[in-house]
């Protein structure tokens, strides 16, 4: 079971072996915390995305962390929340579970989150932080798990998750 924690903040502060990216499909960089990530690790990070050639959504993809103080950056692209008919649950779901394994496969001991999808994507943050938590805290590995809320709305949905 992985060891969840949570904390307020910036992820591009984040020292440890990992960070995720909430990204898109293209793989392209964006706005929210695809921005701030693609800004602080320097345009490197750019050129290397562009050579994965994309990421399904659900799936997640390794690049190194460059100017951040983590070893590798783990893009995944979370699902565009419609009305929860669209498989949204399963593919968040999915975007958790496939970076927490490229976390291990990349002999990751620490890795820290943003909330996935509950931006610009506009997952409801409720029903996100019940499968983030979920998914994290049923994870089968010796992996310390800090999600990183960027606002204090992000910070208390994940708490009242976690508490549940
Ligand atoms: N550290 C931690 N969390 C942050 C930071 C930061 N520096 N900046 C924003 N957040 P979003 P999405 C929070 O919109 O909904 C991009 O354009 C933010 O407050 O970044 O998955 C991509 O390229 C929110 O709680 O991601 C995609 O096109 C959370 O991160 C699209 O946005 C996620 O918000 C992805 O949308």
């Amino acid at each position: 079971m992985a060891d969840l924690n949570l904390i307020q903040g910036d992820i591009t502060q984040f020292k440890g072996d990992a960070i995720v990216n909430a990204a898109n499909t293209g793989l392209v960089g964006g706005g929210g915390v695809d921005g701030a990530i693609h800004r602080a690790a320097g345009p490197e990070l750019d050129i290397a995305c562009r050579k994965l050639h994309g990421c399904p959504t659900g799936e997640a993809k390794v690049t190194p962390g460059f100017n951040l103080p983590v070893k590798i950056i783990i893009h995944t692209a979370g699902p565009i929340w419609r009305d929860g008919s669209f498989e949204e649950p399963k593919l968040l779901r999915n975007c958790y579970e496939n970076s927490l394994k490229r976390a291990v496969e990349n002999h990751c001991q620490t890795v820290a989150f943003p909330s996935i999808s509950t931006g610009i994507y506009g997952y409801p943050l409720d029903k996100a932080c019940k499968i983030g938590v979920s998914t994290i805290r049923n994870f089968e590995a010796a992996l310390q798990v800090t999600m990183v809320a960027f606002d204090e709305g992000t910070y208390r949905a994940f708490e009242k998750a976690m508490l549940a």
